[in-house]
């Protein structure tokens, strides 16, 4: 976690080797090094932030395009036909790399892809109402 370019950003600027799979002006996109499947990609904003709710607007704009096309060709290359997409803040979060990323996990027939031992409880509708409430007022 240190304050240096985080090692996505020596991806970008083609001081580590990786195998791109899409770049714009402001997004890039490779193949994950440690894959849960094949065609594990990482889609990331240019802009160096950390964590989601870091990044600007114009970033985030521009990965949200991009996310569908690149998931459509990531499952047409595998011959998949599910996927995840799957975003860590951080290291509590299962974060790693400091550095916003997009995970598109294709989930294949033989189940290789991404498994998630979710852990929900039925919602609280008295909670649910105040703490939607104060989403909304501090979205405002
Ligand atoms: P996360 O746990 O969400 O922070 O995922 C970080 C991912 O980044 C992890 O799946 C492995 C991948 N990764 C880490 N270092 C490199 C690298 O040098 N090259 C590539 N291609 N992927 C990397």
């Amino acid at each position: 976690m240190g304050d240096g370019p985080s090692i996505f950003t020596k991806i970008i600027q083609g001081e580590i080797p990786c195998h791109k799979v899409y770049e714009d002006d402001l997004v890039f996109a490779f193949l994950d090094i440690n894959p849960l499947s094949p065609g594990h990609t990482l889609v990331i904003p240019k802009e160096p932030a950390r964590t989601l709710d870091d990044l600007s607007d114009e970033s985030a704009q521009a990965v949200g395009r991009v996310l569908p096309r690149i998931s459509k060709a990531v499952l047409k290359a595998t011959g998949a036909s599910e996927f995840n997409v799957i975003q860590n803040n951080g290291p509590n979060a299962f974060q790693s790399v400091f550095h916003v990323h997009f995970h598109i996990v294709p989930k294949m027939e033989d189940g290789r892809g991404l498994s998630i031992p979710f852990k929900s409880s039925p919602i609280d509708h008295d909670d649910a109402a105040q703490l939607s409430s104060s989403i909304r007022d501090l979205l405002d």
